[in-house]
């Protein structure tokens, strides 16, 4: 009998080829993929969607640029922030992909569409600094200042995305005609510029008349732009349309990031952001509040245009009953264990991504012997 011998490496890729053989689901844990591949989430999700969706045939877009470039957008994602690091952007890109592949939405969509939508994903909160659009304002960041206090955050994630562009080693649109590249970057701006909150209800009264007329027509590039914008904006809140169990997780990581930055504004002497003061924040009452006027009418208008997220209104549902009994119990939100992932470098795996991310299914199958 041979004895196998495995080493941590191999134990890792064979978790993650099984984790990702069920990564069409749409209620998938990116946070467990993000533990098991020590904090590659985002590589490995892009990754697979590359390959899924053939973009090295399609576009021609080489493969290794791409996967060079998801590490290199990973990592510029801040680790620091408890929310918005790489497991969110994972996370969106996850949804998002889910949302334009439902319902016989991806037949009327291009490749150089669906390219757009995992780069807008990828990068869509890439440098986030931790801290709102109010407060980098309020405290004069040089962002906002640069910004002129306009969609700071997001024209930093777009402009921020372009220029890994200029540097060949990255440019995942170097094969690509004239045409093709200022098409992906007239609708990645849109739909990183459409994640600013401030503009959600206009998003939201756009869309929902657009649909309610049946005026949709996807010859018309402002009304795909208008559809791509609004499943970006579903896919960036989707953490409360997640099972009760992990929702309740991102709501604790948004939370903490919140207070860092009320602890920020108390330390400046400037007047604390409405839920961000860790002694008074009512944390039910805010994801109640959220639920009601922002996620819950945007996920019905999008269910109103496609059938796919039955499911996610279902959570929504659960995690707004879950939220009311915290809120009507007076008891303080318990924590919850986040597992904390210490990120080894990319390199690690790098022998293994290829055979990782090449047909995932048909891979574990053969994979009991393959690392003897
Ligand atoms: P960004 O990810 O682009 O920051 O947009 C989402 C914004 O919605 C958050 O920054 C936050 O202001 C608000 N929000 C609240 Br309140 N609860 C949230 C939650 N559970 N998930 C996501 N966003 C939330
Ligand atoms: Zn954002
Ligand atoms: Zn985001």
């Amino acid at each position: 009998q041979t004895i196998v011998k495995q080493s941590p490496k191999h134990i890792i890729a064979t978790q993650i080829i099984q984790l990702l053989d069920d990564y069409t689901n749409p209620f998938f844990d990116v946070i467990q993929l993000d533990v098991v591949s020590e904090g590659h989430a985002l590589f490995y999700v892009g990754s697979r969607i590359f390959q899924d969706q053939d973009f090295q045939s399609s576009l021609g877009t080489n493969e290794r640029v791409f996967r060079h470039f998801m590490g290199k957008i990973e990592n510029g994602y801040e680790r620091g922030n408890t929310y918005h690091n790489s497991i969110h952007a994972a996370d969106v890109m996850h949804c998002l992909f889910y949302l334009i592949t439902r319902d016989g939405l991806r037949d009327k969509l291009t490749p150089e569409d669906v390219f757009s939508c995992v780069i807008a994903a990828a990068a869509h909160d890439y440098m986030h600094p931790g801290f709102t659009n109010a407060f980098l304002i309020a405290s004069k960041n040089p962002l906002a200042l640069r910004y002129n206090d306009q969609s700071v955050l997001e024209h930093f994630h777009a402009a921020s995305l372009y220029e890994i562009f200029q540097m060949p080693e990255y440019d995942i649109l170097d094969g690509l005609e004239k045409d093709q590249r200022l098409y992906i970057r007239e609708m990645v701006i849109s739909m990183i510029l459409a994640t600013d909150m401030a503009y959600h209800f206009e998003w939201l009264s756009k869309f929902k008349n657009k649909v309610s007329t049946n005026s949709l027509n996807f010859d018309n590039q402002n009304d795909k732009k208008l559809v791509l914008n609004m499943a970006l904006k579903c896919s960036d809140v989707n953490n409360l349309t997640k099972p009760p169990a992990i929702s309740r997780m991102w709501t604790q990581l948004i939370m903490d990031e919140f207070f860092k930055q009320g602890d920020q504004e108390k330390a400046r002497g400037m007047p604390i952001s409405m839920f961000m003061d860790r002694n008074s924040t009512d944390i039910p009452k805010c994801q109640l509040g959220f639920i009601d006027y922002i996620v819950l009418p945007l996920y019905e208008s999008w269910h109103a245009y496609s059938n796919a997220v039955k499911g996610h209104i279902d959570n929504l549902l659960a995690n707004k009953a879950h939220w009311k009994s915290v809120a009507e119990s007076g008891n303080p939100v318990p924590r919850i264990q986040i597992p904390v992932v210490q990120v080894s470098p990319l390199r690690f795996l790098e022998h293994h991504n290829s055979k990782v991310l090449r047909g995932a299914t048909q891979f574990s199958r053969k994979s009991t012997n393959y690392y003897k």
